[in-house]
């Protein structure tokens, strides 16, 4: 089983020989699909590795909040504001969930929010790019909630307990999030010429910014082969691009919309869609922060974080009274 992962992700993986015996005792665990837990002996590859997907995803709940809280007050009835409002603060409480699970690995909420800020830790790429319209807020439920779900649902399995635990119940969110959106794009779909229109270019913009969401193809990707072989990742970024492309076409042709792609077409002998790659330099540079929208991203987190400065204080001077008092009365 461990032989045959290594062999179909790649090379960069120690093999059973070069493993310490803590390491083969460890592999075994995961080969067998025993959940690894905070207490257990782990690689400090494995730790640092779960750090930075588990905080990365953290910080994309968080960021994920500012292009629709955009929209919050400019929803089009009442109905549809509170599902918006509803759907923002989910995604506070995935991101809560997720810095919870990344704490039992040793590292606090304040440092991993300290490294987003410094720009040592990243977020997921999509958010930096901004929502011009209200159709926007249906090509991101549809689009990128859809991607997130193809990613998530698999890490319902992964290997590492609190991880795999939180993401059942965000998949659950996140699920509802991609009905809301696609709702709003029947509706605009189905509706006027101008809100067909809004819808299209909604689709246009978040088509290619969604299949970056997936990362580098197979052959650019740093930390699959071994995230693989450790279950912390449970499909490559290229399996899981392919998944959704095959999930997403029939949906944008039951809506009556086109696909931005002129080499979009059926392979019957693959049976999977054949498409056109995103364009990889553009994503490689909205990672190194020269996305649309990447200085208000983060000018925003920068500005929470500074005026909630006398929240954290309080509470810190709270918790420090109360057990102070604590040892006093015992
Ligand atoms: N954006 O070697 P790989 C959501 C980086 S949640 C930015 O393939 P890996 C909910 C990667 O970190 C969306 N950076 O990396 C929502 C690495 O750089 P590093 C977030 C990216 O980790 C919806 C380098 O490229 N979901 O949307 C991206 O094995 C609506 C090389 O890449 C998750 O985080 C990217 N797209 O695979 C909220 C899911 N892709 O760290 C609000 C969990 C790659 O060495 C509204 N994460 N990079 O400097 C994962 O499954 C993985 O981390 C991947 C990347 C698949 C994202």
């Amino acid at each position: 089983m461990y032989a045959q992962m290594v062999k179909s992700t790649g090379k960069g993986v120690k093999t059973r020989e070069e493993m310490s015996d803590e390491e083969r005792a460890f592999q075994d665990r995961i080969d067998e699909d025993i959940k690894i837990e905070p207490r257990d002996w782990m690689p400090e590859g494995y730790r640092k590795t779960l750090i930075r997907q588990i905080g990365q995803h953290a910080h994309s709940e968080i960021v994920g909040q500012l292009p629709e809280g955009n929209w919050i007050t400019r929803a089009p009835t009442l109905e549809r504001k509170m599902i918006l409002l509803a759907k923002v603060q989910d995604e506070a409480g995935h991101g809560l969930y997720l810095y919870a699970a990344a704490e039992t690995l040793g590292i606090s909420r304040d440092d991993m929010t300290e490294q987003l800020l410094s720009g040592k830790m990243k977020y997921s790429s999509i958010f930096n790019y901004p929502t011009l319209t209200w159709a926007d807020m249906g090509a991101v439920g549809w689009l990128v909630d859809g991607a997130a779900i193809m990613n998530q649902v698999p890490l319902q399995r992964t290997s590492y307990g609190p991880y795999s635990r939180a993401m059942i119940r965000i998949c659950k969110e996140e699920s509802f999030h991609q009905r809301q959106g696609y709702d709003i794009m029947m509706k605009m779909a189905q509706g006027s010429e101008a809100q067909k229109r809004m819808a299209q270019d909604a689709l246009n913009r978040f088509w290619y910014p969604s299949l970056m969401m997936f990362g580098p193809s197979d052959a650019e990707s740093v930390h699959s082969a071994q995230s693989m072989a450790w279950k912390i990742k449970m499909n490559t970024n290229d399996e899981l691009r392919q998944k959704f492309v095959d999930q997403t076409v029939p949906q944008a042709e039951f809506l009556g919309l086109t696909v931005p792609d002129e080499n979009l077409k059926w392979n019957e002998e693959r049976g999977h869609y054949d498409y056109s790659q995103p364009d990889w330099d553009e994503f490689f540079n909205v990672l190194k922060g020269n996305g649309p929208c990447n200085a208000e991203r983060l000018g925003a987190r920068q500005k929470a974080w500074n005026e909630g400065q006398w929240v954290r204080d309080g509470l810190l001077a709270h918790a420090r009274k109360n057990a102070a008092r604590k040892v006093a009365a015992e």
